[in-house]
């Protein structure tokens, strides 16, 4: 092989370690970002329309309420919209999450990985306590309750 010869096989040997480097390094970068997004929107939650009116958005998945307190004024209407964070696999209540005063009367049953509201009026001011009796030991369950402080 002349000299000539041995150069250019060199040469077009360094290319393609090259290339490859190069499309290793797109995989890689491809990988990282689907990784990325799916850890993003596994971990993010879905945006939720707009409502009128004075709205609280409470969240819970099977680690309890995303809001431990809740505060509201007495005889003004309050919208609690509550989203389930679980999907339909949990065994323990199928995904669902509740809210609910026994005093006030309301029961809010958001279904697995939705949302679902309830309108109310707290007409006297106290301390009531918020809880969830679907999932995990339901209301004895201590993560699964909050305090809804009702001022006057
Ligand atoms: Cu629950």
């Amino acid at each position: 092989m002349s000299r000539k010869s041995r150069e250019a096989l060199r040469h077009s040997q360094q290319r393609q370690k090259r290339v490859r480097a190069i499309a290793f390094g797109a995989v890689v970068l491809t990988v990282l970002a689907v990784a990325a997004y799916l850890l993003v929107a596994a971990f993010s939650r879905p945006a939720l329309p707009p409502m009128a009116g004075n709205v609280i958005d409470v969240a819970a998945d099977m680690g309890g309420f995303d809001q431990k307190e809740i505060r509201v004024k007495a005889g003004q209407p309050v919208t609690v919209r509550l989203t389930s964070l679980d999907n339909s696999h949990h065994t323990d209540g199928g995904g669902k999450h509740q809210w609910a005063v026994d005093e006030l009367g309301v029961s809010v049953v958001a279904p697995p990985e939705g949302n679902s509201y309830a309108t109310f009026t707290p007409v006297k001011a106290g301390t009531y306590t918020y809880y969830c009796d679907i999932c995990c030991g339901g209301r004895a369950n201590p993560s699964m309750q909050g305090t809804l402080i009702v001022e006057g």
